[in-house]
């Protein structure tokens, strides 16, 4: 049990590029983009990740869930994310970012229509109901920042995710601790020690288990359509968390979500450049950050599956201008 309490929450929705979604972001550290993609985009998305999914050549079958287990299933980390084997260069992934809302939301944040995107992954949670192995880790296990508060004061980045599937209080989601990114310079005076573990290079910070000081908070697990794109300062602690209820279904994913982050191409440099073209070639996934290369395959989970599991991975995508000037 933790002392840490999170509960679902109906929260403002407002239309990509509105300034009254910027200004509630940058008070409430997140905000919720309506209907970056339609229901119908929400839909072909999700088809086009089954498309990945099968296509792995392990013996994925959509409609047997039976054939989702961990023998067939990619490489998963905390929170149910999928980060490699060429998920950041699926069709789906790809089509996702070149919806016009998704790059709007983020130019209108940034002043900046030129930008380059993450080749990051996705979170698909299968029915823990039926395996209890595949249900994710509580929230207060890994609520974090991602962005080292020494290394990269000030604010640098905002991530995203894309829900595909309408969510519920039973099948869980995203948890955010609404203005805590207003806390982030105090870090290194709270958390002296477990800071000090952490090189400033690394953009991944992580709060204890029972952290007195986020049990004074409220996360909340943000209401989303099937569509919605929900944004957060990378200096926002949050995490994932399952429902708060047991879902009464076991046929169907709880949760579908594509990690999507924008970047200012100025913030970038020709050498990082020079490694994202290779990286569509190369179907190399990253994480949010295009400003720096990291290179999600060399997760250390990743590394080791790769050395005994095989996937066959997804075509070099053929991209449109759109999508080439956010490679860079
Ligand atoms: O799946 C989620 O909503 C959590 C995502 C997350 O923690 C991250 O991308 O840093």
């Amino acid at each position: 049990m933790s002392n840490i309490n999170i509960s679902y929450a109906h929260v403002p929705r407002f239309a990509a590029g509105d300034q009254d979604g910027i200004d509630y972001l940058n008070e409430h550290g997140y905000v919720v983009i309506a209907n970056a993609l339609s229901a119908e985009e929400a839909e072909h998305a999700l088809s086009l990740l089954w498309d990945y999914l099968e296509n792995l050549g392990t013996g994925i079958d959509r409609d047997n869930p039976e054939t989702w287990d961990d023998d067939r299933w990619p490489t998963a980390v905390h929170g149910g994310i999928l980060p490699s084997h060429g998920i950041g260069h699926s069709a789906a992934q790809w089509y996702i970012r070149d919806r016009a809302p998704v790059k709007q939301a983020f130019a209108s944040i940034w002043q900046d229509d030129d930008l380059l995107t993450s080749f990051d992954g996705v979170a698909l949670w299968r029915p823990w109901t039926r395996r209890q192995h595949w249900r994710t880790n509580n929230g207060p296990s890994w609520m974090h920042i991602d962005q080292h508060p020494i290394g990269r004061p000030g604010k640098h980045c905002v991530q995203g995710l894309v829900n595909l599937i309408t969510t519920s209080p039973a099948c869980g989601g995203n948890v955010m601790v609404p203005g805590s990114h207003k806390n982030f310079a105090s870090i290194p005076d709270l958390y002296p020690e477990r800071l000090a573990r952490i090189h400033p290079s690394i953009d991944h910070f992580r709060f204890p288990n029972d952290d007195e000081l986020l049990a004074d908070t409220q996360p909340i697990i943000c209401h989303l359509e099937a569509g919605d794109l929900l944004l957060w300062d990378s200096r926002t602690i949050h995490c994932s968390s399952p429902g708060l209820e047991t879902p009464s279904f076991d046929d169907n994913l709880f949760r579908a979500i594509s990690l999507v982050c924008m970047m200012p191409k100025s913030k970038s440099n020709a050498k990082v450049i020079a490694k994202r073209r290779a990286a569509v070639e190369n179907l190399v996934s990253t994480t949010n950050w295009s400003d720096r290369f990291i290179n999600a395959d060399e997760f250390p989970n990743v590394v080791e599956a790769s050395k005994v599991r095989s996937f066959n991975l997804p075509p070099v995508p053929e991209l449109n201008k759109n999508q080439a000037e956010l490679v860079g």
